[in-house]
């Protein structure tokens, strides 16, 4: 039996990665078993995010997102990551996480819980970068050699919200010093990809109460599994 692949998007602050493990403990801690009765114990649930879910994908990671300069640093201030070398850098930190951990564990029968995935580089790099969607289109199917979510829950919130939160939690990373406009911009691609492909992905008001969203998340991921795994089920 093949894995899932569960993905959670949303501008910075939407509250996918609370959600994400919040989920995670849902399932883990009886929610699997409601679903999938006997089921429950072939299958398990692994999390895992982009950019950042392998090795290599971790020092991507730091190169796109952490200025990475102590105090005492005297090299010179590198010059900033030109917008197509941060589209490459996200495809390569994706082509490396779909062979190395996506692929495997999907065979393997495993629901993989994943922070961001292809609809981040379309609203990302597309709509607040202002690069070629058709571009895009293409690297994303080189970068997971055709491998789309089975379900993407878009944590919709405003972008002036989300910005507000993230920026409560702490600091701000280069993504969240660009300006509100940007974010409004990522927020209309998040929008469009919506609109455009609502069999894989499902809108969730964020801006309600992390229990709330919880609730919500639940529901449908326990519709998802019934109708994935039901008939496996059935003795
Ligand atoms: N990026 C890209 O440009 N292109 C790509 O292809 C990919 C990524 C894959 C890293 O993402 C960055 O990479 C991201 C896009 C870019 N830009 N930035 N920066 P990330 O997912 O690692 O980091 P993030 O987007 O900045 O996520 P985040 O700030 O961690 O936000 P979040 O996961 O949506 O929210 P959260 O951490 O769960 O919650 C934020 C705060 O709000 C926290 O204090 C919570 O306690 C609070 N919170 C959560 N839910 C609620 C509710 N319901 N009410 C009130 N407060 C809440």
């Amino acid at each position: 039996m093949r894995g899932k692949l569960i993905v959670f998007e949303g501008v910075e602050g939407s509250g996918k990665t609370t959600q994400l493990a919040r989920s995670r403990d849902w399932l883990l801690g009886g929610g699997m078993r409601s679903c999938l009765g006997t089921l429950r114990d072939q299958i398990s649930v692994v999390v895992t995010r982009e950019p950042g879910g392998t090795a290599l994908g971790l020092g991507l990671r730091k190169l796109l997102l952490e200025d990475g300069r102590r105090q005492d640093d005297v090299t010179p201030t590198p010059a900033p990551i030109q917008d197509r070398a941060e589209l490459l850098l996200y495809a390569a930190d994706r082509a490396q996480h779909v062979e190395e951990f996506l692929k495997p564990m999907l065979a393997k029968g495993v629901i993989i819980l994943c922070d961001r995935y292809t609809d981040s580089t379309v609203a990302y790099q597309g709509y607040g970068r202002g690069l070629d969607l058709n571009l895009i289109q293409q690297l994303n199917q080189i970068a997971t050699d055709g491998l789309e979510s089975d379900l993407t829950l878009w944590l919709d919130i405003d972008a002036k919200t989300g910005l507000k939160r993230a920026q409560q939690r702490g600091a701000a990373d280069r993504m969240e010093q660009a300006d509100l406009d940007f974010h409004r911009r990522v927020q209309q691609g998040f929008t469009h990809l919506a609109s455009t492909y609502p069999q894989r992905i499902v809108r969730i008001d964020a801006s309600k109460t992390e229990e709330e969203v919880h609730l919500v998340i639940q529901k449908i991921l326990r519709q998802r599994m019934n109708e994935w795994f039901q008939k496996l089920s059935r003795p």
